[in-house]
């Protein structure tokens, strides 16, 4: 299955943290890195006041299960020392899976498709790049913009 997987970061070295969850993703086993986006600087949505985001959007291919690509995700967040300290605040390294295509799930743990990602640029705008079909071509978004930065795709193992 096609699945796409949102990163943002907003602490420390905002684009090491994001190309330390591509890599961290395709080394996870039923992972494959398809695709990355374009990285884009964004204004922080919700929370106390904190400075702007870096955040792009993954493609991959996966064999897990819903709940076995979250928990993939949270060993991705772990491997950046994620602290989970305030629920809308700063952090290293946030992985959320967006979409797994057909899947639909209702848990506790896990929405999917992701119940806000329809209302954020920063999640459309990247999710744009790697899936042009899912996004209206003449989207624009408020405090979304180009960071000028690239990153990197993983050599498929
Ligand atoms: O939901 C992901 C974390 N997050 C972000 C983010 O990644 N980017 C922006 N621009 N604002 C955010 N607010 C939260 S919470």
């Amino acid at each position: 299955m096609n699945a796409y997987i949102a990163l943002g970061s907003n602490l420390g070295d905002r684009l090491g943290y994001l190309q330390l969850g591509v890599d961290a993703l395709a080394r996870e086993s039923g992972v494959v890195v398809l695709a990355v986006s374009r990285v884009y600087e964004t204004a922080p949505v919700g929370g106390p006041p904190q400075d702007a985001y870096l955040n792009a959007v993954v493609a991959i291919e996966t064999t897990l299960e819903p709940g076995e690509l979250l928990h993939s995700c949270q060993h991705v967040e772990e491997l950046a020392a994620r602290e989970r300290k305030e629920r809308w605040g700063p952090r290293t390294l946030d992985v959320d899976i967006l979409l797994i295509d057909g899947v639909r799930a209702d848990t506790e743990d896990l929405t999917l498709p992701h119940p806000r990602m329809w209302e954020r640029g920063f999640v459309l705008a990247p999710l744009r790049d790697v899936a042009p079909d899912l996004v209206d071509a003449d989207m624009s978004w408020e405090g979304v913009r180009e960071a000028g930065v690239a990153l990197t795709l993983p050599p498929v193992a």
